[in-house]
């Protein structure tokens, strides 16, 4: 109501006022008691914040369809190439904030809510994320399909609709334990379902041959992938796109009424639940058959619905001129696949295209192979899928025939024209035949069919070229590209941090920034500009106000706004290297405690947070979860320390929070084994916010400081070159380490941390020997240099103008990290697609 106080209860009416904006508020409200009231979802009476949220969004669904509507007429009329970006993790986040700042609503929207009692930001954190995929790749899906509709590209998303997304971390004395996440416990009021768009999804089966030698895949089990779509509205324009998620769903014949009544219930309904189980979560366990076998059944599931669906429109936009030849086929359609999960979308365009549509082998090659493009996200041997072969005999029989085929020609070709890589052609094939466990190796499937595939960054991508995929280079070298990644400005710096925005957008004089991030540069002459450099100084200390807030409402630490804020934020692995980190901290922890008094008093206060969720099943990433809140714990209750120095593990890390810390921050790590992180896209949004960082020539970070400028930049450590020899050395027992990592495991050791045994975990950072796992992750090797690289730190963080104008030249160099960037490069070096404005 009007003087503040949250409304329980549905205003009447509301009045309208003179000017226009007031005017749309009053319909905006109108439109929100109207939704609250004819869609309802909860019983009457009560308007709280959680009905608010409902009906604001559905109000902002109303406009959301309407554009949706006209992009797609518009689409069908134009008829232009359009992409489909094949997914299997989509992490949208939040969707209110997000839509209502690409329609450039929130005044409006702010006010309306306020008739009804209601802060905007209140009601925005009622909203639950969409948390549909992992990490890194599943962000930048979300970031893509930002761009996407931003850059009015004619181009879609394809993912499954999981109904429990990443799970819950929640931080018990035993470490991190998982809980099921539930975003679709009420609803989402962000999908609409259409019903009109249904495939069918075969499973098992087999493979029938025909009287004039076709080939047709019958029997098994069928089940129905039903269309969701989930709006996707660009900035300041009226395209508005899809993410058009499957689910599965067994045929109201699939039920045995029979058997039903005979009360063999579970019987009955077996299709039905073995449909149900497709999209009940992202990433089931895959340690038994019975989850690999669900695992490939999702990949085959997304790959199959997304390609009939697109062979449809192909027809439905081809009957305006007229039926449409096959070989256009390319010309009208790009598929995209984020990694190799979606690689069955391979041999199914090849069945589609010879079993059901009639081509020849030649003729669907052709079209497929031209279709098709693959972007590597990962050279982490184990990340790399391999199929077994029986398996996917048994769940996609025809299937495993045109993979065999595909492969039994491209080393045919080989043999014919390469007698130099006679010997490599073990290496090279798709089906790796080894007796004791045969397998398909899915990224040799999609280089050999793509026609283009890329890395996430430079250094990324000259490693595939010079190591994963050499060979192949030598075959066609012109297949491989580099695709730097990008994130979106909208979410990670204008929604996410309006007051830097507004002092961005004062001192460039235009906020044309949004969707021109290079006009960034343009701070860079006022890098030492004082007004500047206050004003910067007053966004940054109310962002880090919010954050500490934030901390103390989740883990109940205080910590203090004035200390230098330190985050490291992103899933927990090894090659990540948050071991590092807190060997660090508790280094620093250890010489606290033994200076005087008045040393300390000198030492420049910090407070690390490091945050992320470790995989349920990777034990030693648990352990490091644990290890940072033990150290924290004692930390933070230490009444020598604990002035200069706090540690939180920040709980359940995911989109909404990264929101919250990345304004915040101002030194972020980004400290993987080179070579190892592809690219990181979490190092560009700190950057973007004026945030220092500390890392390794490793992904992105090479690209980052080169933008941002050395001197703006915290080096150390070994470079992707030097790794293989370091590593060699370490096994020979050659590596001498340096005192102060001994110290810091040494204090571990001790028992400073409690009982909890983390002999297992100190023991991968030992040489070979004894227990010693070999220090894969060179943390041993890159110590000393982390340390010394912390030691600049905290002596240019003494230096309050220094350090912001570093600040400020790091938000400045950033530009070439827009998603927008990226997108805009696939669209034209990959894709082949061109804009398509809704008029
Ligand atoms: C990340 N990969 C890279 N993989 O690690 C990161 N899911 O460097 C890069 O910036 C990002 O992709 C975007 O290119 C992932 O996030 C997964 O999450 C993954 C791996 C295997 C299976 C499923």
């Amino acid at each position: 109501n009007a003087n503040g106080k949250a409304a329980t209860s549905l205003p009447e009416k509301i009045s309208a006022k003179a000017n226009p904006e007031a005017n749309e508020a009053t319909e905006i409200a109108g439109n929100i008691i109207y939704h609250a009231k004819y869609s309802p979802h909860f019983s009457p009476l009560k308007f709280g914040p959680e009905q608010a949220l409902y009906a604001t969004a559905e109000s902002l669904r109303d406009r959301l369809i309407q554009l949706w509507n006209e992009t797609y007429v518009h689409f069908n009329k134009v008829d232009p190439k359009q992409t489909y970006y094949l997914s299997m993790e989509y992490l949208q986040g939040r969707a209110l904030t997000n839509a209502i700042g690409n329609l450039n609503l929130q005044g409006p929207y702010a006010d309306a809510l306020r008739k009804l009692g209601y802060e905007l930001e209140e009601i925005a954190e009622q909203e639950k994320d969409a948390a549909l995929g992992n990490g890194g790749l599943g962000r930048l899906a979300s970031c893509f399909l930002d761009s996407m509709a931003t850059l009015n590209l004619p181009a879609w998303g394809y993912g499954l609709r999981y109904r429990h997304g990443l799970f819950k971390q929640i931080i018990t004395k035993k470490g991190q334990e998982e809980i099921p996440e539930d975003w679709l416990e009420k609803f989402s009021p962000w999908e609409i379902v259409r019903h009109d768009v249904v495939f069918p999804v075969r499973f098992f089966g087999k493979v029938q041959i025909n009287p004039d030698g076709s080939r047709k895949w019958v029997g098994g089990d069928v089940v129905q992938a039903l269309a969701y779509d989930v709006p996707i509205p660009g900035y300041n324009t009226k395209n508005t796109i899809s993410l058009r998620l499957w689910e599965a769903k067994a045929r109201a014949e699939d039920l045995d009424l029979f058997q039903f009544n005979e009360g063999e219930y579970e019987l009955a309904a077996q299709l039905h639940s073995r449909a149900q189980q497709i999209c009940t979560v992202l990433y089931p366990g895959d340690a038994t058959e019975n989850g690999k076998l669900l695992r490939l059944k999702q990949q085959f599931f997304l790959c199959s619905a997304s390609l009939q669906d697109i062979i449809s429109r192909f027809h439905e936009r081809s009957t305006a001129e007229g039926s449409r030849k096959w070989s256009d086929f390319p010309s009208k359609v790009a598929v995209q696949m984020n990694d190799t999960h979606p690689t069955l979308a391979i041999p199914e365009l090849m069945r589609l295209l010879m079993d059901d549509n009639g081509l020849g082998w030649d003729e669907a090659w052709d079209v497929t192979s031209r279709t098709v493009a693959y972007t590597n996200h990962t050279v982490l041997p184990e990340a790399l899928e391999k199929w077994s072969q029986s398996l996917m005999w048994k769940l996609l029989p025809r299937h495993m025939e045109i993979i065999e085929e595909i492969d039994k020609r491209f080393v045919q070709t080989i043999r014919d024209t390469r007698v130099d890589l006679e010997d490599k052609i073990s290496s090279l094939s798709i089906l790796d035949n080894n007796p004791q466990k045969p397998v398909v190796r899915m990224a040799n499937l999609c280089v050999v069919s793509s026609h283009t595939v890329n890395g996430v960054a430079q250094l990324h991508s000259d490693i595939l070229k010079a190591e994963l995929f050499a060979d192949y280079v030598s075959i066609w070298p012109n297949k491989f590209q580099n695709k730097t990644n990008g994130i979106t400005p909208r979410r990670w710096l204008r929604f996410c941090s309006p007051e830097l925005s507004d002092i961005i957008t004062k001192w460039l004089k235009t906020d044309k920034w949004i969707t021109d991030l290079d006009l960034l540069t343009g701070l860079r002459q006022f890098a030492d500009n004082e007004e500047l450099q206050s004003e910067w100084a007053s966004a940054k200390i109310a962002n880090k106000k919010r954050l500490a807030q934030y901390i103390e409402r989740v883990t109940g630490v205080s910590i203090d706004p004035t200390s230098l804020f330190d985050i490291q934020v992103k899933r927990i692995h090894e090659y990540k290297r948050q071991l590092m980190n807190i060997l660090g901290v508790i280094y620093r922890f250890k010489k606290l405690k033994e200076m005087k008094p008045e040393e300390r008093k000198k030492t420049v206060p910090r407070t690390v947070m490091i945050g992320g969720k470790a995989f349920a099943t990777y034990t030693n990433a648990k352990r490091i979860v644990k290890l940072v809140n033990d150290v924290g714990d004692v930390v933070n209750s230490d009444p020598e320390v604990n002035e200069y120095l706090k540690v939180v593990f920040v709980p359940n890390y995911n989109v909404t929070v990264a929101e919250m810390l990345i304004p915040g921050s101002e030194l972020s790590q980004h400290i993987s084994t080179a070579g190892m992180e592809a690219s990181g896209t979490s190092n560009m949004k700190f950057a973007l916010n004026g945030c220092l960082i500390i890392g390794t020539l490793d992904g992105a970070n090479v690209e980052i400081r080169e933008e941002v400028g050395e001197e703006n930049f915290f080096l150390f450590g070994a470079t992707a070159d030097q790794v293989p020899r370091l590593r060699k050395e370490r096994k020979d027992g050659l590596f001498k380490p340096d005192p102060r990592f001994e110290e810091a495991k040494q204090f571990v050791k001790s028992g400073v941390f409690g009982s909890y045994d983390y002999g297992p975990l100190l023991d991968s950072l030992e040489g070979n020997t004894g227990f010693g796992r070999g220090d894969y992750f060179l943390v041993g090797y890159d110590f000393p240099s982390y340390m010394d690289a912390q030691a600049k730190v905290d002596e240019a963080y003494k230096d309050r103008k220094g350090w912001l104008k570093m600040s400020i030249l790091s938000t400045a160099g950033s530009g070439k990290f827009s998603s927008d960037r990226t997108i805009a490069q696939y669209a034209k070096e990959i894709w082949n697609i061109e804009a398509c404005p809704v008029p």
